[in-house]
């Protein structure tokens, strides 16, 4: 086999990111993961400004090879009365990226919560920190914290347990961490108050996960043309946990999801951003076998890895450790690459807060050296796997 190397990209979240774009290049990595986040939710993204982004990147030597995220406005999630005016909006800032010559953009259905941890600061063995996701937690923050009705049904009997007499040991501040960590979003996004997380759980209870899955294809088939037309790509994100959480509906999360998701609309730019760490998650999910099957529309991929326990809590482990074999990941993923005009490209997604970094301010996961530890040892394996030195 001819490998071709993959595409070496690393997640920045523009000129307020405590990590520049020389430590980017020092950590090795060619292209740049970014949106613009000073833009809410649903609006459209100016040529101008697009433009700027890509000035700044490309003077620092690097590419804007990928979008994450254009955020799919929650009217379009529900499909609310007004959702037509936000995917005229989503089309318009498709076709300035385009005409700015960026043609990958990642984005996620996940209902109004992004990614949800319950603690950031798991300390590792080793002293480093991690991202940790506890049921017991999220349990706590549910019940006493959210107060969901029947929240109780969601859970076993030996988290309800742990929860209940965990709860009863914290204190206020302990409370507030919790709630804060577990509705923390996006750097520079606004944040999701309790509030507006209630009134969406019960807007989603009546959509319901059907519903759910056919508001994905109304928002695919509406953005279909002007994607084929431009040539971009559009990929999107596992849910992350990939369980229902909070009473809320999961589209993008096993294998039978990634199948439906494709085969409903079988159409080239509707792709995948393959998220190791995510779907590896999945108690369930035999992450190989789901990258196997959408493997022909994985146009961008998310290399991390988690450790789970019994009860589905996990952690976010090394990147050449935990539960996800990174070994057949690469060897499967660079043999896709080979196939392809373009490299795949991918990021070391989240890293330890590790060295120095345990003294700075550092977005959640994307602190720079434990990322520049995960890219060398993905970079090392590439070469390993596929021998192309
Ligand atoms: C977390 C990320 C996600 C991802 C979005 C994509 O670290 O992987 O927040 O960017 O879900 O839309």
């Amino acid at each position: 086999m001819k490998y071709k190397k993959l595409e070496q990209t690393w997640r920045w979240y523009g000129p307020n990111d405590p990590v520049s774009l020389q430590d980017v290049k020092q950590a090795g990595a060619t292209g740049i993961v970014t949106a613009l986040h000073h833009i809410p939710h649903g609006e459209v993204w100016p040529l101008e400004d697009i433009r700027e982004r890509k000035a700044i990147i490309e003077a620092a030597g690097l590419t804007w090879s990928v979008v994450e995220s254009v955020p799919v406005h929650e009217a379009i999630k529900t499909r609310r009365h007004d959702a037509e005016h936000y995917l005229e909006n989503y089309r318009i800032s498709l076709r300035n990226l385009s005409q700015c010559g960026i043609k990958t953009v990642c984005y996620n259905f996940m209902p109004v919560l992004d990614w949800t941890r319950t603690q950031l600061d798991l300390e590792m063995a080793d002293g480093s920190k991690a991202l940790y996701f506890d049921w017991i937690d999220l349990a706590i923050f549910d019940l006493h914290i959210l107060k969901r009705e029947n929240a109780e049904a969601d859970y076993n009997s030996s988290i309800l347990k742990r929860a209940n007499e965990k709860f009863a040991t914290l204190n206020e501040a302990e409370l507030q961490d919790l709630r804060i960590n577990v509705l923390m979003g996006i750097p520079n996004e606004k944040e999701i108050e309790l509030e507006t997380l209630r009134a969406s759980i019960n807007e989603y209870a009546a959509i319901g996960t059907q519903g759910l899955k056919e508001n994905l294809k109304f928002f695919l088939n509406a953005i279909a043309e002007v994607c084929t037309e431009e040539g971009i790509k559009m990929t999107i994100h596992p849910d992350d946990p990939p369980y229902p959480i909070l009473g809320l509906p999961r589209i993008v999360s096993t294998l039978e999801d990634f199948e439906y998701i494709i085969n409903e609309v079988n159409q080239a730019f509707n792709g995948v951003c393959f998220c190791t760490g995510s779907l590896g998650a999945g108690m369930k999910n035999d992450t190989l076998a789901i990258f196997n099957a959408v493997k022909e529309r994985v146009y961008f991929a998310h290399l991390r890895n988690v450790k789970k326990d019994d009860d589905g809590s996990f952690y976010e482990a090394d990147h050449l450790g935990g539960d996800v074999n990174m070994f057949e990941i690469m060897k499967a993923l660079t043999e896709e690459n080979a196939k392809r005009e373009q490299p795949i490209p991918f990021r070391p997604d989240h890293g330890h807060q590790m060295l120095d970094d345990l003294a700075k301010h550092t977005n959640p996961g994307y602190s720079a050296i434990g990322r520049l530890r995960g890219l060398a040892e993905l970079r090392g394996l590439e070469v390993g796997v596929t021998g192309n030195y």
